[in-house]
């Protein structure tokens, strides 16, 4: 018996010693300490044992267990060392390697230039105001002298919600609602979105940007109208800009006009960019409508004012020189990355 158990430690201590990692060490522990373990069928065996030599094969059986759980531990330790350390080796992240570059946005054109008619027009004393794209028809229409057999409020030209909700043509809704809560004067402009049911094409979007303005005050004439859109075209396109006046047709202005500016790009002199006639067009204006101004509870006979309206991409597309309106909501980095 005692040289069965020298044996099997013998044997055990050998294996551990070629063992290469946790797991044959854990399955040289089951092999000789497990359950059905050889040293575990040993001590099971005590009871064949005579009573004289019990004692001795006893302490010679806890002995080698000893021995081997030492041993078994020892190099399990040693091998976890090692295998951590591989472990580690392998993920060893290379720093010197060069980072993903995150890529910095850009301030779009559109925004650029909104942020340019703002500043100019705040620095005249006028507030920005600020309204819903979701417009009742009242205010984007009947409030401004628009006509229900008007062409303006076909469905051709107009996204309707249902009979009395529309996506706005314009911001001038905006407006009307400053004037129904606002006291007076008003000296107001009104920048953002409008929808118009348009196909898409060079010139043409659904979505486009546009900015109205509006000043309500007593004595408010025509010559303030012209002061401060002259001041604006020189603001914006340079000081040797040129204004003129024409004569037009708005139903919510009376008398209207729309104002062309001499052409930035020839000083006047004709060239693409104006068509040889040396004029751009720039805006839409004239002096509010009685009608409109008792719409929205204005006695147009102690106040009078002017407003005016143009196409924020239009502005964008002559001041860059941009021929395709799609290019500014297309967000193609390719174009963007030139602003
Ligand atoms: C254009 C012309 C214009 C207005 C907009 C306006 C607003 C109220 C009362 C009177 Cl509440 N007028 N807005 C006036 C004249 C012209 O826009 O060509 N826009 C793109």
């Amino acid at each position: 018996m005692q040289e069965k158990l020298k044996e099997i430690q013998a044997l055990a201590l050998s294996e551990i010693e070629k063992a290469t990692s946790s797991a044959e060490v854990e399955e040289i522990r089951v092999k000789y300490l497990g359950k059905k373990g050889e040293l575990t069928i040993i001590l099971r065996g005590m009871k064949d044992v005579s009573p004289e030599e019990r004692p001795l094969v006893g302490k010679m059986v806890n002995e080698v267990k000893a021995v081997l759980e030492e041993k078994l531990e020892a190099v399990a330790k040693e091998i976890k060392g090692k295998e951590k350390n591989e472990k580690l080796a392998n993920e060893v992240i290379d720093i010197s390697l060069p980072g993903k570059k995150a890529r910095l946005g850009k301030r779009h054109p559109l925004d650029l230039t909104l942020e340019n008619m703002k500043n100019i027009f705040v620095s005249m004393g006028f507030t920005i105001e600020e309204g819903p794209e979701i417009e009742l028809d009242r205010y984007n229409f009947e409030a401004l002298n628009i006509p229900k057999n008007h062409p303006a409020r076909s469905e051709q030209d107009t996204f309707y919600i249902n009979d009395n909700l529309v996506l706005r043509t314009q911001t001038s809704p905006v407006q009307v609602r400053t004037m129904e809560k606002q006291s007076l004067p008003i000296k107001m402009i009104s920048p953002g979105k409008v929808y118009r049911s348009d196909d898409v094409d060079a010139t043409h979007s659904p979505i486009f940007y546009q900015m109205e303005g509006l000043v309500i005050d007593k004595g408010v004439t025509f010559a303030d109208l012209k002061g401060t859109l002259e001041l604006f075209a020189k603001k914006m396109f340079g000081e040797k800009v040129k204004t003129k006046f024409r004569p037009h047709h708005f139903p919510f202005t009376e008398p209207s006009a729309e104002m062309d500016a001499t052409c930035f790009v020839c000083n006047g002199e004709g060239c693409k960019v104006c068509k040889g006639s040396g004029w751009i067009e720039i805006l839409g204006c004239g002096m509010v409508h009685p009608e409109v101004l008792r719409n929205c509870g204005i006695d147009p006979e102690v106040y009078s004012g002017f407003a005016f309206g143009f196409g924020v991409d239009r502005m964008v597309m002559l001041k860059y020189g941009i021929d395709d309106i799609r290019l500014l909501y297309e967000s193609d980095m390719r174009f963007l990355d030139q602003f």
